[in-house]
């Protein structure tokens, strides 16, 4: 069969990357901290928001959007610890920038000093946009298996941090903790690693004291694990 390739004059790739820059110097200027979690679902992500904004927002504002195929369900279940905005996509498997720059003024006047956007659950979609954020975070559970780093390396390559969630769990599945640190450095090695059962609340004072570091650093204007070109 013949082919016909059509040019449309731009780069859209590009053009979409300048506007997460944008977007994400926006924010830096504002004094706005953007944290986005990715995840398989179920993997703990709008149970560690609820943990992380508890604790934050004793000394800091916290605002959260949170994506969904469908239902409000995780913006109910958030509300009570922060203004939490829902964004539904009815059908598309991850989020993009032009959503969130629509649902970030139903947050309030002003930006919070921390922005979390929980993207949908799915290791795969997500990992190929760029929203903005200055920290990309995936959350991995103890029932998922310590070899999917390996199976989904665009999500960790392209992040900085990893949350191990659900570390109860440990004596109850087969997931070693340094395999899953290990299979991971193989693919970034420069990944920061953090232990965390947010049901019971351990590891959440070391994670929420990273994030105010973080935000501290990109404040200043030096550097830190995000991404702030
Ligand atoms: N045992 C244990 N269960 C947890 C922990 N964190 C979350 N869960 C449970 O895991 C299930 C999924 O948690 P969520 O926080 O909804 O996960 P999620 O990643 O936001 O899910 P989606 O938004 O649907 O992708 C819930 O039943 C939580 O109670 C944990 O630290 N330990
Ligand atoms: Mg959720």
């Amino acid at each position: 069969m013949a082919s016909t390739t059509i040019h449309v004059g731009k780069d859209l790739r590009a053009e979409r990357l300048a506007a997460a820059a944008n977007f994400r110097r926006r924010m830096t200027d504002a004094g706005t901290f953007v944290v986005r979690l990715l995840s398989s679902p179920g993997a703990g992500k709008t149970t560690l928001l609820e943990k992380t904004a508890e604790l934050l927002g004793h000394s800091n504002s916290v605002g959260i959007l949170v994506g969904d195929v469908e239902t409000e369900r995780d913006a109910a279940r958030l509300a009570p610890y922060a203004p939490s905005v829902q964004i539904t996509t009815g059908g598309a498997c991850h989020l993009e920038l032009p959503l969130i720059e629509r649902a970030l003024p139903d947050l309030g006047a002003r930006p919070p000093e921390f922005l979390f956007v929980e993207d949908i659950g799915n290791l795969i979609c997500p990992a190929s946009h760029d929203l903005g954020e200055h920290l990309r975070v995936i959350v991995l559970s103890t029932t998922e298996g310590d070899d999917k780093p390996g199976k989904y390396p665009k999500a960790f390559r392209t992040s900085q941090v990893v949350v191990l969630s659900k570390t109860d769990l440990l004596p109850h599945v087969p997931f070693c903790l340094n395999r899953a640190k290990e299979d991971a450095r193989l693919v970034q090695s420069a990944l920061q690693f953090f232990e965390v059962s947010a049901l019971h609340d351990r590891g959440i004072d070391d994670w929420c004291e990273f994030l105010h570091q973080q935000r501290a650093l990109m404040l200043s204007g030096a550097r830190g694990v995000f991404c702030n070109e």
